[in-house]
């Protein structure tokens, strides 16, 4: 086939349909809409002058998954691309496809995923680009993907690709109108990275001392390389790895690892059959959840026992350079650093924020309470490596979860942490209450309310101490006299209505009660909170739709 073969089409407007903190997610019945992905996806190429480069492409196989993938190639070709490397079966994690743009030292990435958003037909879909660094575009090139998706009114797309390719299945190497295609297995070279990175000798050890484990694929993307990894290499008894077969509507579930949405396993952990350790990941593998026996690990706390354990595993027996976390995730960590001489530092919401610091090795390891945690080994939050950190530190320190989190808050003290959720608000009212509250923060200090007293409120704003650029606008915090915290912000991810966001803590020293129940714990900034922001008042809802 040569140039001449493939054709322009008018594109679909996508006026409005700015990518949020992870790319573009949509309702997959806006996405499979005529032009649609192809606008977005020839606005990327048009941003990023893709000729003679290559590119990674894979997505977390959910519904529509298989079609975008030949549209993108078809549509690669056009564009000139001299190379994609694919995911057998067009599947690849997000971790994995930020291993393998860094190891085969590939331009960019392309994935598709909506994360931790159900999947199906009703379900949402997501398409991503990541840079040559393995991370997401920073805001420099999504800006200028939107601006090429204002102007743009015609793709270019490729011939029949099922001439050269009748299934995406086999692996090997093949050529379309010049482009070379490269299958590979998804899971091979992401399972020798975390060999490398971790001591497999010691927790197969640990297994086969009758160490137990169940980790829930949720029928989303890890199913594949947690079974390979847990059970095949590390000995786990078969059937550990449950809901591991990856389904195009995650088995009707909402791949999200969180107590509410991974319930089934929250529950077992706290059943009479609970094995020694549990962990979920999301719909396409960067999210994690990690319960112990009756014991749930909070992601906030989750980064800071990573930080002060991290030495224990082959991969960061050298220590590590300094920790991130989001402005929304607690500052447990910060206390870690602190100990350890190392830098701390508070970004805004969104995995690009952390990539600047991991390239100029300030920071080691990063995260964010949305259940994502990871480090300078991709440039994405990793689900399957942070359970497999856990697991050699449990081998290493030949305790439980329970004790080894009790320990840490005994050594640090406890930020007792919640997220409450407001979900499908209609979105004016979503937007008044934040601009009401942006308009009045400098009143706040000092307003006393339920007991407690205001003593900062900010609009955050984030200056990247690498490359100096400024994002403004990223939430409020307020911090009250006391230490607690409280942040409010609207998710980016959603895609019905607004998701309101609100981020709640409060700090207790080793010599406060440090097993108390959170939501208590919390009861005075949650009020105090709500009084503040107007929530009731504004949104109309006297309690959040989801607690986690
Ligand atoms: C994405 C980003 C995360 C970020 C999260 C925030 O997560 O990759 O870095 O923390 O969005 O979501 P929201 O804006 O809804 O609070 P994911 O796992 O959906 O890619």
């Amino acid at each position: 086939m040569t140039f001449k073969d493939f054709q322009t089409f008018k594109t679909a407007p996508i006026d409005g349909q700015k990518p949020g903190t992870s790319g573009l997610r949509k309702k997959v019945a806006v996405f499979s809409e005529p032009g649609y992905l192809e606008t977005y996806t020839q606005a990327i190429f048009n941003a990023i002058e893709p000729a003679g480069k290559t590119f990674v492409l894979g997505g977390d196989g959910r519904f529509f998954n298989g079609e975008a993938i030949v549209t993108i190639l078809r549509m690669a070709a056009a564009n000139g691309v001299a190379k994609i490397i694919l995911g057998q079966n067009g599947i690849l994690s997000t971790p994995a496809v930020s291993h393998l743009i860094r190891k085969r030292g590939a331009d960019g990435g392309f994935i598709l995923s909506a994360s931790h958003n159900p999947g199906g037909p009703n379900g949402d879909f997501g398409l991503k680009y990541n840079t040559a660094n393995g991370g997401p575009a920073p805001e420099a090139i999504t800006d200028e993907i939107v601006a090429c998706a204002e102007a743009i009114s015609e793709y270019k797309i490729g011939g029949d690709l099922s001439e050269v390719l009748p299934t995406l299945g086999d692996l090997g190497s093949y050529m379309f109108s010049g482009m070379e295609i490269e299958i590979i297995d998804p899971v091979e070279d992401y399972a020798a990275l975390m060999e490398e990175l971790f001591d497999f000798d010691a927790i197969r050890t640990m297994i086969d001392g009758g160490f137990t484990l169940r980790f829930d694929a949720m029928h989303a993307v890890t199913g594949p390389y947690a079974v390979e990894i847990l059970e095949r290499r590390l000995g786990a008894t078969k059937g550990s790895v449950v809901n591991a077969v990856p389904l195009v509507d995650f088995g009707g579930g909402h791949p999200d690892p969180n107590p509410v949405w991974a319930k089934e396993l929250f529950d077992h952990m706290h059943g009479p059959e609970a094995p020694d350790f549990g962990a979920a990941s999301d719909g396409d593998g960067d999210r994690n959840m990690i319960v112990g026996k009756d014991i749930y690990v909070a992601p906030s706390d989750s980064l800071a026992v990573l930080a002060a354990n991290a030495h224990l595993a082959p991969g960061y027996a050298r220590g590590i350079a300094g920790v991130a976390r989001s402005m929304p995730t607690s500052t447990a960590s910060d206390r870690v650093a602190e100990k350890m001489g190392i830098e701390a530092f508070q970004t805004p919401t969104g995995w690009k924020f952390f990539s600047n610091l991991l390239d100029a090795g300030r920071a080691t390891l990063c995260g964010e309470e949305s259940a994502g945690t990871g480090s300078d080994h991709v440039r994405e939050k990793d689900g399957l490596w942070a359970v497999l950190l856990w697991l050699n530190i449990l081998a290493v320190r030949g305790e439980s979860v329970a004790d080894i989190l009790m320990d840490h808050w005994q050594t640090y003290g406890r930020d007792y942490y919640s997220r409450h959720d407001y979900e499908a608000l209609d979105t004016e009212s979503a937007n008044h209450l934040m601009t009401e509250l942006k308009s009045k923060l400098t009143a706040l200090p000092g307003l006393t309310a339920a007991g407690m007293t205001v003593k900062n409120a900010e609009d955050f704003a984030y200056t990247d101490p690498i490359d100096g650029s400024v994002a403004t606008g990223q939430g409020i915090i307020l911090t009250y006299e006391g230490g607690a915290r409280a942040m409010l912000r609207l998710s980016g991810t959603g895609t019905e209505g607004a998701t309101l966001r609100v981020y709640l803590e409060q700090y207790a020293n080793t010599s406060e009660p440090l097993s108390r129940n959170v939501q208590e714990a919390l009861s005075d900034v949650i009020a105090a909170t709500s009084a503040v922001a107007g929530i009731q008042g504004i949104l109309k809802r006297t309690e959040p739709d989801v607690i986690s």
